[in-house]
């Protein structure tokens, strides 16, 4: 896979050069291209922005630097044997990133990021080159950056840890919390290392017991429970079938049960506080 990313920070994206996605560098499984943006700007302040037309507060980045930049960008991936390039655009519009589509783009050959500053780019930019290629506007939550490079960050390491070869065998994705697909979409559990004790602190009795079934279910309980606290809504999402009788019983533990309203085994449903099943 071939990455090019264009900002006005290129130490910004530094991180790309180390762990995971360096490593992928290293070993060829990943060709990163980073552009300063202001290499296609010829005024003595080197301009990318200017006020945005209606009025309004900030400035907005131009068009002419993102063209030549682009262009110029893409000209050198397709000399270079690079093809079937997707634009990807973070933006706080955009959709929100997620395990599914970070799939969906680690089944890309070519992603060119565009990472913006200011109020964004000018809308024409986008749409040009949405004439010529896929547009992703991607979005990695639900609160408000200062530009979009973080963003690049974080999808460049969510897209390059499930290219061929670059997990190691003990490190796969296969049973990642957010897998599409996935039996029950779960958050992890607790995880625990050596030493036995720590600062009074010690290990659950399951976990040293070397029952495998008892592990197994013990991990898989913890794994509902974190679910119920902090993501709710995955498990509404679950459809029931997924639950095993232990699961169900534990989900019962946790205040839910399977909606009475629905079939037998319709989308759980949270019992209200105080309602006995
Ligand atoms: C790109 C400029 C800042 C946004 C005026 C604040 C992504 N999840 C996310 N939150 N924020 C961004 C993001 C923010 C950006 C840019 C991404 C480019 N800004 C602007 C509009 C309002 N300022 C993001 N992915």
């Amino acid at each position: 896979m071939r990455l090019d990313v264009v900002t006005i920070f290129p130490e910004y994206l530094d991180p790309l050069n180390v762990s995971l996605v360096g490593k992928a560098r290293a070993r060829g499984q990943l060709n990163v291209h980073v552009h300063d943006l202001r290499s296609w700007t010829y005024d003595r302040h080197n301009t990318v922005d200017d006020t945005p037309y209606g009025g309004g507060p900030g400035m907005v980045m131009k068009t002419d630097p993102w063209g030549e930049a682009l262009d110029a960008v893409l000209a050198d991936g397709y000399e270079t044997g690079a093809h079937q390039p997707a634009l990807v655009v973070p933006t706080p519009s955009g959709r929100p990133f997620n395990q599914e589509l970070a799939v969906e783009l680690s089944e890309r050959p070519w992603l060119v990021f565009t990472p913006a500053r200011y109020e964004g780019i000018d809308r024409r930019v986008i749409d040009e080159y949405a004439t010529r290629m896929p547009v992703y506007e991607v979005s990695i939550g639900d609160y408000v950056l200062a530009g979009g490079e973080a963003a690049v960050l974080v999808v460049t390491e969510a897209v390059a840890r499930l290219l061929p070869g670059v997990l190691g065998n003990a490190e796969s994705h296969q049973d990642d919390s957010f897998a599409p697909g996935a039996m029950a979409n779960l958050l992890e559990g607790p995880v625990y290392t050596k030493p036995p004790q720590w600062r009074e602190r010690g290990i659950p009795d399951v976990l040293l017991s070397g029952h495998h079934g008892k592990i197994a279910r013990w991990r898989r309980d913890e794994a509902l429970k974190r679910t119920a606290a902090n993501r709710p809504d995955l498990i509404e999402r679950c459809e029931p079938k997924v639950f095993d009788k232990k699961d169900r019983e534990m989900l019962s533990i946790l205040g839910w049960a399977p909606d009475p309203a629905g079939e037998p085994y319709g989308r759980f449903w949270r019992r209200p506080q105080g309602v006995e099943e």
